[in-house]
């Protein structure tokens, strides 16, 4: 993007009040660089796309709050219970031995890990707020592998633009762009508070973005697939979230 261009953008986006033709022409510039969410179409989505392309031109990549060991939600926090589904049993009386993470998509291998394999790779921890659309927030410890190391294993290819995230609950999908996959705090996560991930809080792996809102941190991850357009995926929105009238992008 030409300085000149970035500079008209960022004056849009900070300058439009809420006015309709603002808010078109924000997204008319968003699509033009290519910052436009795959659900900036429809009534929301030019105010998505305004919320979207204001946090990667103001924000980027900058980290999110890390919290001290003290500050740890005490008793820790799950949002609704352990899932009852029999698969999902099944794997958690077993241990998570036969639990796999797949990596396919535009990858230059295919790849499958288990739970074991994935804590063989290099491991980093970081004590982060969890924030949920619903008003209530907590803070834990997650120790996991950057997911941008998944990517690298695998071989992602230089075209792909989104790392699309499958969870164990068929509607619990979603999708990154990759300035939040290769975000250093984007983690694939398997440890919560110095033991295991509880089945509760996603076991027996969990993605872990702390710079968007709760939903958008997949619980029970099975499969992560690179793709360079999210309109295969569900209604082409970008998320089960999407489709289900959630911002796909969720930045806090
Ligand atoms: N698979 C799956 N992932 C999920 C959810 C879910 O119900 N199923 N809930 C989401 C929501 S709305 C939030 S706020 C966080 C809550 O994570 P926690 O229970 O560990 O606090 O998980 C997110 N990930
Ligand atoms: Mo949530």
């Amino acid at each position: 993007m030409s300085n000149n261009t970035r500079r008209d953008l960022i004056n849009t986006v900070l300058t439009v009040t809420g006015v309709g033709t603002g808010l078109s022409l924000a997204a008319k510039l968003a699509d033009r660089n290519g910052l436009l969410p795959p659900d900036g179409g429809g009534l929301y989505g030019p105010g998505k796309s305004l919320n979207y392309a204001a946090q990667r031109l103001l924000v980027g990549s900058a980290p999110a709050r890390e919290f001290a060991r003290a500050q740890i939600s005490n008793p820790p926090h799950a949002n609704g219970k352990a899932i009852k589904d029999p698969t999902y049993l099944r794997h958690q009386a077993q241990g998570f031995a036969d639990w796999r993470l797949e990596i396919d998509g535009m990858v230059e291998r295919p790849t499958t890990l288990s739970i074991a394999e994935i804590k063989s790779y290099p491991a980093t921890s970081q004590i982060t707020q969890i924030v949920c659309e619903e008003g209530w927030s907590s803070v834990s410890e997650w120790k996991g592998v950057q997911l941008s190391h998944f990517l690298k294993l695998a071989g992602a290819a230089p075209q792909a633009k989104y790392v699309v995230v499958s969870s164990l609950q068929p509607r619990r999908w979603g999708s990154l762009d990759m300035n939040d996959a290769l975000h250093p705090q984007t983690l694939i996560a398997y440890g919560m508070n110095d033991g295991e991930i509880p089945a509760a809080n996603g076991a027996p792996l969990r993605l872990r973005v702390p710079r968007q809102l709760g939903y958008v941190s997949l619980k029970y991850v099975t499969r992560i697939t690179l793709a360079d357009s999210l309109k295969g995926f569900g209604k082409g929105l970008g998320s089960g979230a999407s489709e289900a009238g959630y911002s796909w992008y969720a930045g806090i």
